[in-house]
């Protein structure tokens, strides 16, 4: 769905909003399913969690780094609405996805509690500004329910957190605990906020309980301090796969070469090609600057 304009806005007042049935039940459907082809369902992890140590190495044990086995967790991290909203939000449409994570909780696995902080530590080399220029907006789409057992992401909104000096980093653990509000929401729902927003990842309590998440961050292309992985690193064989299926704008929020970008000739159209079968070349042999 639309994120309606009111859940901008509170993204620009309080710094977050939550978003209820942001994904249609059958986009939300084909998600979990593929889901499986990364992590244990719940029950075969609860049913054994010896067999799954892997997850007990640390919070993020759980973090997959984009591109994923199926389409239908790729289309995600571009998904039409999420693409739109970014680009309401942030008031311009030379978007740059900078970081793209999958991410699997199971109660008991890890302790996920995390002292308060603000993602800029992690997606900029420096600080947000407080005029709001060069944002960047951080999303977590919901592909399973969030209760308050199934440790929901907590977020000290905007007013109650702005005395807060951004360094150091991180808060006490339960500094402004009173402050904290806890993002629940069911599956397919939509989570937002800034990177200058206090909040923390929080601990699974309901037994047999997990959490699944997709999270997409976006930035205005160009800002060239912020980011928070390097696309090309990533799983080669699964962006050949990725490639071909993706449009030209989809391409282009990664930052790939656009049509009429300098970077094309006949050679690198030819051997762009040949890594990526059956990618359309042809937008990319127009001359002139490109028109979304
Ligand atoms: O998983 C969450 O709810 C929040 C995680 C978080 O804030 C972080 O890892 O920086």
């Amino acid at each position: 769905m639309r994120v309606p304009d009111g859940a901008l806005d509170q993204v620009r007042e309080e710094g977050f909003a939550l978003v209820e049935g942001f994904l249609a039940p059958d986009e939300l459907k084909l998600a979990q399913q593929a889901l499986w082809l990364h992590f244990p369902k719940p029950e075969d992890y609860f049913a054994d969690p010896a067999r799954h140590a892997e997850y007990a190495r640390s919070q993020f044990a759980g973090v997959e780094e984009f591109p994923y086995r199926s389409w239908d967790l790729n289309r995600l991290a571009f998904h039409p609405d999420l693409v739109d909203a970014a680009e309401r939000y942030l008031g311009t449409t030379e978007l740059h996805l900078y970081k793209v994570e999958l991410w699997a909780k199971y109660a008991g696995a890890s302790n996920y509690d995390q002292p308060l902080h603000r993602d800029y530590g992690s997606h900029s080399l420096v600080v947000p500004r407080h005029d709001g220029r060069y944002q960047q907006l951080t999303t977590f789409i919901f592909l399973s329910d969030v209760t308050e057992e199934d440790g929901p992401t907590r977020i000290v909104p905007f007013g109650r957190g702005k005395d807060v000096p951004f360094s150091p980093l991180y808060l006490e653990f339960g500094a402004r605990a009173d402050d904290e509000v806890s993002a629940v929401g069911t599956a397919g729902s939509l989570l937002v906020y800034r990177t200058d927003i206090l909040h923390r990842g929080s601990d699974l309590t309901g037994a047999g309980h997990a959490r699944f998440s997709l999270l997409v961050d976006f930035q205005a292309r160009g800002t060239t301090w912020g980011g928070k992985m390097a696309w090309p690193k990533q799983a080669p064989h699964r962006w050949a796969k990725l490639m071909p299926q993706c449009t030209v704008r989809e391409r282009d929020l990664f930052g790939f070469p656009r049509p009429g970008d300098e970077y094309w000739n006949e050679q690198t159209l030819a051997d762009v090609a040949a890594r990526y079968p059956g990618m359309d070349m042809t937008p990319y042999r127009q001359t002139g600057p490109w028109r979304r």
